[in-house]
């Protein structure tokens, strides 16, 4: 069973672990759905930007939809595997970010996540291990289709860090979907897409997993939809709108169009992601 940690509670050892990780699908591993033009690391970009209706756009779209936590449960658990295959290391695991910048809890450091932009250079991320520097980070899918330069951030530029008290009260929801909200569009809307828009710059557009940022940010939505859950025992861990085929729990979860590759050769339904004990991994506290 891999066992996801919050990145404060790792050691210098295992983050640096999981960045190697990263480079690894970045610069080893060869594409699956665009082979020779791409990485592995970028055909997960690709997957997100056609998933927001970019690209070749998925039908349906996880987002918006009570599709949103199932389907990026599988996107991530692909995205771990895809990590330890690379470095032929199954220890590695996502690590998660709290959403807290003080102390420890801050990723954005230069042996860790890589800090801010520099907006003198249009946003690009200048240190760290994922900036253009290191030649190991190049971009490869964005939204736009030419003229890029290297990963951007613009931190705290817009909208602002989720606050613990609208996680605990967002928490509270007692249904996982309802025509006025529920936890799963409370949660996207009102905790999961700030946090894109304050990192800013490559987080705030359909090709967001071009920030390794993504991953952590993701997971802690993750680890929080296991929390609902255990808040709320007796509600059904995922329900959905009656009239919309896609969304039930027999449905299988779209990651490609129909005449484009697969990215993995498994198939997933929404029932399928409910225990993630049965994808592989678990949370070290919850
Ligand atoms: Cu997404
Ligand atoms: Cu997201």
């Amino acid at each position: 069973m891999d066992i996801r940690r919050n990145h404060r509670d790792m050691t210098q050892q295992q983050k640096a672990d999981f960045v190697e990780a990263v480079l690894s699908l970045k610069n080893d591993i060869g594409s699956v759905l665009r082979p020779g033009d791409q990485s592995r690391y970028d055909d997960f970009v690709q997957i997100h930007k056609n998933s927001m209706g970019r690209g070749s756009p998925l039908v349906p779209n996880p987002h918006g939809s009570p599709l949103f936590f199932p389907w990026h449960r599988v996107f991530l658990r692909q995205f771990e595997l895809a990590m330890q295959t690379a470095t032929n290391n199954p220890s590695i695991t996502l690590p998660y970010w709290n959403w807290q910048l003080a102390g420890a809890d801050n990723p954005f450091t230069s042996n860790f996540m890589g800090g801010d932009g520099d907006q003198t250079q249009g946003g690009r991320v200048s240190y760290g291990p994922f900036a253009k520097e290191t030649d190991r980070f190049d971009l490869k899918v964005w939204d736009g289709e030419t003229g890029h330069r290297g990963l951007q951030r613009n931190l705290g530029g817009a909208s602002a860090l989720p606050t613990i008290e609208a996680v605990v009260s967002t928490l509270k929801n007692p249904l996982y979907w309802e025509q006025s909200g529920g936890w799963e569009s409370a949660s996207e809307n009102d905790l999961h897409n700030p946090v894109h828009a304050w990192i800013g710059g490559d987080m705030a557009t359909a090709s967001s997993p071009n920030d390794p940022m993504f991953f952590l940010h993701h997971c802690y939505l993750d680890l929080l939809w296991e929390r609902w859950r255990y808040q709320h025992i007796t509600t059904a861990p995922y329900s959905a709108r009656p009239d919309r085929f896609h969304e039930r729990l027999e449905s299988t979860l779209v990651f490609h169009p129909d005449n484009e590759p697969a990215p993995w050769p498994q198939h997933f339904t929404v029932a399928q992601t409910l225990a993630m004990e049965d994808l592989g991994y678990r949370y070290e506290y919850f």
